[in-house]
């Protein structure tokens, strides 16, 4: 009883000291969702701490050591003590193993290794996998659960990823920069490696860990030939050595042109016999120096990439070529889809497609083929890819965007699940009703013998990692649904909110809500039914205006087609014909202007401004509604975010409220530029209750040109 006593006091005295200490120290946000604050909730506290007296691991599996630690030091954190780790279970102490089930097991069991088993049984709780690597997301799912205040019997049952290579993709370049990255520069010091390894590699391997992602492509798909000299593989190899502790391989984008511009060769032709050694040697090079090498990603033939059509070759012998190097070591290739050509007749829309189904059969079986979400470019909203469904013999992975391209940078708050589980649950029709893209990457519905789910890190040098502290609540998204891919946008959005920002229940409620109206909000103000804008130039000043540029793709007019009859991108059969890439299911939802979804109608339909939607407006009027409910509703997200200020943390509190501003002033920039810039062309009034903007489309025009000479 004393002895309970003085248990008690101390753990009253460390309480109090840490809710001070994180109460005076601002967060930075460097621990991102893995906070193990101390539990307020005294009941829940007590309920693991009596089954949590020691954390028990085989004696003879030393890669246990890793879960066990991860355990131990969330334990600490979270309810204030710290639970040795010992060897065998101790007689009248209540516990929790982590061991491998042994095969003769009968009971329910993870459907693959990297699943894990969570049990309780007379006290004590047990989590179990098929290898080490599932023990770990074991213990990461129980400390998840603790995070949230959950009760221990929520944690309980059997869980095991739907899809097997659940990776980032860095677009990280060799000096520093990140293509497209908006939270400082890379990570990897690649001066300072091999020798010195920068602790928060360890921290970036436990956060990918934690939400189950088990690969990474450190460098940009515009790869430097640079990655594949013995230099930086052996540095590549400094930063395996930390990942792979965490279950996590590592994978290299390679420059295909590699065997003429580093091996010294006359050519890169993929039929040639000594590119196709100098592959071979560099591929054994490559294991010898990091042995658990998971493959290579390559960009070809797409925007001035070398590929193997420059010397009359397929997209399936470049990528045959490297599956046979990689082969022997059970590697895998990861060709990407994302293709297309300056044609001023051609439709880029149809381009992946166009060059990639009538190859389907075509490749190596140890080749997959990584497809954006959408046909053209990570857009705010676009429709599936059709190649989803069309490559029934070709294991088709998935590449979304974490990385906020076309989403406002680091400014805007967008919370993407709901732009990844829009596409997943995408019905493509291929072998009728319920064909989901989620089926085809998950490998269930085309029995692909392996998966894949990339994501476009959001990641980089900035001490909260993603720059915006409310974007790594995508990168968690990106994890959770890579994983699962059933979870739902809103309890994804519920548990990032408790684990990252607070516990109390009426601000969880708010933030979630703001977090999953984002997305929305955002496309009313940027680019509302179904306008698109990859256009070049900065991917972040409204530019609707921009119609000169070295190919046409590569203007603004290109996409939204905007004339004095209407707006939009005819692709029925009376236009490019884009449609007819889908499944006559999916056709008829989205060939007939009446009644196409109004988010899709512009990828799809050249729509009068005058004609009547079926929300009753004109298209005109529709335009209007968006772009001003759209730049009207940051206003509320500020609404709720301040109302939101008691009771999370003050620093990133003021951190994202200032990006709201800023947001604000920029949904308003991008409603303007567009309706005036449409103005010209649809000749309508902008009628009541909007007020016409208050400068004029050359002042707007102006400040983007400002804004573009930074
Ligand atoms: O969206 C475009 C980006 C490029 C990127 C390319 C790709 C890495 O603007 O920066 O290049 O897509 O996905 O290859």
């Amino acid at each position: 009883m004393i002895h309970f006593r003085i248990t008690f006091i101390l753990f009253f005295f460390i309480l109090i000291s840490l809710t001070f200490s994180t109460k005076s120290l601002a967060d930075d946000g460097y621990r991102l969702w893995l906070k193990f604050d101390p539990i307020q909730d005294e009941t829940i506290r007590k309920s693991y701490i009596q089954s949590a007296e020691f954390i028990a691991v085989s004696p003879n599996n030393p890669h246990l050591r890793v879960a066990a630690e991860e355990l131990q030091k969330g334990l600490a954190g979270l309810l204030g003590v710290t639970v040795p780790i010992v060897n065998l279970s101790i007689a009248g102490k209540t516990g929790i193993a982590l061991g491998l089930i042994i095969p003769s097991y009968k009971g329910p069991r993870p459907e693959n290794e990297e699943g894990y088993m969570i049990s309780m049984a007379s006290g004590n709780v047990s989590i179990m996998a098929n290898q080490n690597v599932g023990v770990l997301y074991g213990c990461f799912a129980l400390l998840r659960n603790i995070q949230q205040h959950l009760p221990l019997k929520t944690a309980l049952g059997v869980s095991s990823p739907k899809v097997k290579l659940r990776m980032l993709n860095h677009w990280d370049n060799p000096e520093g920069p990140i293509e497209r990255g908006y939270a400082g520069s890379s990570l990897w010091k690649w001066y300072d490696l091999p020798e010195t390894v920068d602790p928060r590699y360890r921290d970036y391997a436990r956060a990918n860990a934690s939400i189950g992602i088990n690969g990474t492509v450190v460098n940009n798909v515009n790869a430097s030939a640079r990655f594949l000299t013995a230099e930086y593989l052996h540095k590549v190899a400094a930063l395996a050595a930390v990942f792979r502790q965490y279950g996590i391989k590592t994978y290299l984008s390679v420059y295909f042109a590699a065997p003429k511009t580093l091996g010294g060769l006359k050519t890169s032709d993929p039929l040639d016999p000594e590119v196709r050694q100098w592959w071979k040697d560099k591929v054994k090079e490559i294991y010898q120096i990091i042995p658990d090498f998971g493959g290579l990603l390559v960009k070809a033939n797409s925007e001035g990439e070398p590929g193997p059509q420059d010397y009359g070759r397929t997209h399936a012998d470049g990528a045959n070529m490297l599956a046979e190097a990689i082969k022997p070591y059970n590697g895998v290739v990861i060709w990407r889809a994302f293709v297309y050509k300056a044609d001023p007749k051609a439709d880029r829309f149809k381009a992946a497609y166009d060059e990639f189904a009538p190859l389907d059969g075509k490749f190596d079986p140890q080749v997959m083929i990584q497809v954006k979400n959408g046909p053209i470019d990570f857009q705010p909203r676009e429709p599936f890819s059709p190649l989803f469904g069309n490559m029934p013999k070709t294991p088709l992975g998935m590449e979304f965007q974490i990385t906020q391209e076309y989403l406002g940078f680091a400014t805007h708050m967008v919370y993407e699940a709901p732009i990844f589980k829009e596409c997943l649950e995408s019905d493509t029709y291929v072998q009728g009703k319920g064909s989901t893209v989620a089926r085809i990457v998950d490998g269930s519905l085309h029995n692909y013998p392996i998966t894949c789910m990339a994501g476009v890190a959001n990641t980089g040098s900035d001490r909260n990692w993603t720059g915006h502290p409310m974007a790594q609540a995508n990168w968690y998204a990106f994890g959770r649904l890579a994983w699962d891919h059933s979870l739902s946008s809103e309890a994804i959005a519920d548990e990032w909110t408790k684990m990252t920002l607070t516990h109390d229940q009426p601000s969880v409620k708010k933030i979630s809500n703001i977090l999953l109206r984002s997305r929305d909000i955002y496309v009313n103000y940027n680019t509302p039914l179904g306008l698109s804008r990859p256009w070049t130039g900065s991917h972040f000043a409204p530019e609707p205006w921009q119609n000169r540029s070295s190919r046409p793709d590569w203007t603004a007019i290109y996409y939204h087609r905007a004339d004095s009859i209407g707006l939009g991108f005819d692709r029925t059969p009376n236009g490019s014909g884009a449609l007819g890439q889908y499944r006559p299911e999916v056709q008829k939802q989205w060939n007939d202007p009446k009644t196409c979804p109004l988010p899709y109608l512009l990828w799809f339909h050249h729509i009068p401004w005058k004609q009547k939607l079926s929300s009753g407006r004109t298209l005109w009027d529709e335009l209007c509604f968006r772009f001003y409910t759209g730049a009207d509703s940051v206003k509320w997200m500020q609404k709720e975010w301040a109302d939101v200020k008691n009771s999370i943390d003050p620093e990133i509190h003021a951190n994202v409220a200032g990006r709201l501003l800023k947001q604000q002033k920029e949904a308003i920039w991008w409603r303007d530029a567009w309706v005036l810039y449409l103005q010209t062309l649809s000749k309508q009034y902008i009628s009541t209750p909007y007020i016409k903007p208050e400068r004029t489309l050359e002042e707007v025009q102006q400040s983007v040109n400002v804004y573009l000479m930074r």
